[in-house]
């Protein structure tokens, strides 16, 4: 039987949840860049082994849709809290992770300092210091970053879920 892990996206609209979600989970090689914001959820699927998948959803970032959030971080394994690396951006999100402080504790949650092809965007450990949680640097509309961001999220599982090698 086949096991779902799921693990949810959060952050502020525009960030780059939909586009990180197409950069691990789908085929496609030229990736979206006109913007359309998410109603409701985006989703994919990445196969893990021929028992795990792993469902990536995003919560959408609109503020109609935060009434969701707390369902969809309930029943997730893993947080990828995804943000813009502007100075307000960060700021934003370090917001977001105050609000939703008590459904995040106990869970594992890693956040993406995303754009940084954008000038003047903050290094990653800047957005650390701000944020308080783990922080990768990412550039979601780059292929190249394929590799690395599923490892972000496995390697990040691994510590929740016995998943296979
Ligand atoms: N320059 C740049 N643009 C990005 C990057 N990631 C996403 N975008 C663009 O930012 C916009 C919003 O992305 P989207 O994934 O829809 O954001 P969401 O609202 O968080 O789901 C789109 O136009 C994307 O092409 C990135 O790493 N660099
Ligand atoms: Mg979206």
């Amino acid at each position: 039987m086949t096991r779902y892990v799921k693990v949810a996206l959060m952050g502020a609209g525009y960030a780059g949840k939909s586009t990180l979600i197409r950069l691990l989970t789908d085929d496609v090689t030229k990736l979206q860049s006109k913007y359309q914001p998410t109603a409701g959820m985006d989703c994919g699927t990445i196969t893990l082994d021929d028992r795990t998948k792993i469902t990536l959803v995003e919560m959408g970032g609109q503020a109609h849709f935060e009434f969701m959030w707390p369902d969809f971080m309930k029943g997730s394994e893993m947080i990828v809290v995804v943000t813009e690396s502007t100075p307000k951006a960060v700021l934003k999100t370090r917001q977001l992770l105050k609000k939703y402080e008590a459904l995040l504790a106990g869970k594992q949650v890693i956040a993406i300092a995303n754009k940084q092809d954008l000038p003047g965007s903050m290094r990653p450990e800047s957005v650390q210091d701000l944020l308080g949680i783990p922080t990768y640097g990412m550039i979601a509309i780059d292929p190249k970053q394929r590799l690395r961001g599923y490892r972000l999220i496995v390697e990040g599982l691994r510590d929740m879920v016995q998943l296979a090698a």
